[in-house]
């Protein structure tokens, strides 16, 4: 598949690890002079912009954490005035007020130029039909997509998300090539084209799906490639930091390539935030080194994944992270024991004995914790003997328990019980949140 930027992309790390260097100095620089919140923090941490001489003095640096942009509400940590501000975006997180986030012109520019490589690295070029169905909105996917397809000169089918009918009717009519929506999404449109009587992999044109948002499991993968006949590729990123185009899969397929001339990427103990060796699984941190309107420093970023350096055959040398396994905030403990949904989701879709779609119930009888595993059985397993349905909640149930040493109840529930998305999945009930 292409690389879109080889300079940047394929750049001699000693190169690269001295143009870090340079940016985050001038980074460091700009946010003591703009941002009062961070020149606050600098001299309370007794760190002056010159004491950031080179990419390794990034650990002298202080977090920047979700509750810096609660407490700076909308616009407080922007470095430039709003004049010079053309884009909003937004997420919007489950709990307290919204995230805002803003850019310039160059940080519009330069988010196009890194979706335009992710696009790429998925096989995107001026011959492909690029269908998205991330929301356009204030969430960053839609129009994320939208202009690094541009870029490339690819047409873009500026669907957005819902209507799922419409979409593949779409999909069907203008020729589609690489589908942009989330993985749950994803599985959602492939189980409609089977009812619409649709086979996507003789009717539809689809070569490559484009998915993230969420976190998703290998086991996931597979089956999403298997239904649509499409290699699919993750794509990784976070409002905070741009939204999507963070790092990107290439074709092989084995780790994200971090977008390393623009974002600095450090593993951290999420509980310490002592700073991990290489390899070690923890909480992921960047800091933004060419952005204008925000640039955040150290933010801690929750997502849960490990960091490998070896050069890819592809011929990128950025870094490497590994699927996100969870956020920190989503583990769950349940009677000690801490697990993440993709868990779950890997036993169940290795298993292969249900339909892929799962929702998980936390609750708290007494005190003690109760997790119900919810799973739709196929359609032929609901016409069967109630016998068999109990012995398949029972070998899902063993599976739970030898491979997270956690003990659940299995409730396979009718097809099309659980709720489809059309953007992030809600995975998780936990009824013990108040
Ligand atoms: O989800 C940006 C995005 C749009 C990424 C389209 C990829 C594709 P937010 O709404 O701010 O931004 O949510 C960011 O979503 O911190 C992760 O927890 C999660 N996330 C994003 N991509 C992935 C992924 C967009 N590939 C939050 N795997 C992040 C796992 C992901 N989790």
């Amino acid at each position: 598949m292409g690389i879109w930027n080889p300079e940047y992309e394929c750049m001699d790390r000693e190169q690269l690890e001295i143009l870090q260097g340079e940016r985050l100095r001038n980074t460091v620089r700009r946010v003591y002079e703009n941002v009062p919140h961070y020149r606050q923090k600098m001299i309370e941490s007794g760190i002056k912009p010159d004491d950031i001489k080179s990419v390794k003095d990034i650990q002298n640096l202080p977090f920047t954490y979700k509750q810096d942009l609660r407490d700076t509400y909308p616009y407080g940590l922007f470095a430039v005035p709003m004049e010079e501000v053309i884009r909003i975006h937004a997420s919007t997180g489950t709990t307290g007020k919204r995230t805002v986030v803003g850019y310039t012109a160059n940080d519009i520019e330069m988010w196009a130029e890194l979706m335009a490589r992710c696009l790429s690295a998925a096989g995107t070029d001026t011959t492909s039909f690029v269908h998205v169905a991330y929301g356009y909105g204030l969430f960053t996917g839609g129009l994320g997509v939208h202009y690094g397809a541009e870029k490339i000169g690819a047409t873009v089918i500026p669907v957005s998300g819902g209507n799922t009918k419409r979409q593949i009717e779409i999909m069907q009519d203008f020729g589609s090539t690489i589908l942009t929506c989330t993985p749950s999404y994803a599985l959602y449109l492939a189980e409609t084209m089977m009812e619409m009587g649709i086979d996507p992999k003789k009717d539809l044109s689809l070569k490559a799906g484009v998915f993230g948002a969420e976190p998703w499991t290998e086991e996931m993968r597979k089956e999403i490639e298997a239904q649509m006949g499409i290699m699919a590729i993750d794509i990784y990123g976070l409002s905070e930091v741009i939204g999507p185009g963070v790092s990107i899969e290439c074709e092989h397929q084995d780790g994200l390539h971090i977008q390393e001339d623009h974002f600095i990427a450090e593993i951290i103990d999420p509980e310490t935030e002592e700073v991990l060796p290489i390899g070690a699984e923890g909480e992921l941190v960047f800091t933004c080194i060419t952005k204008e309107a925000l640039p955040l420093i150290r933010y801690r970023t929750r997502d849960i994944c490990r960091l490998y350096p070896e050069k890819c055959e592809c011929g990128r040398t950025q870094l490497r992270m590994s699927k996100i396994t969870g956020r920190s905030d989503d583990m769950l403990i349940i009677r000690g024991v801490n697990v993440y949904p993709s868990q779950i989701e890997s036993v169940l879709l290795e298993l292969g004995l249900t339909s892929p779609h799962y929702q998980l119930v936390v609750d708290r009888v007494g005190t003690l914790d109760s997790l119900e595993v919810q799973v739709e059985m196929t359609p032929e397993m609901f016409s069967d003997q109630v016998r068999q349905i109990e012995k398949t909640e029972q070998k899902i149930r063993n599976n739970i328990e030898s491979t997270l040493g956690l003990t659940c109840r299995v409730r396979l529930v009718e097809p099309k019980s659980i709720q489809r998305s059309e953007g992030k999945a809600k995975r998780v009930i936990d009824k013990r949140v108040k």
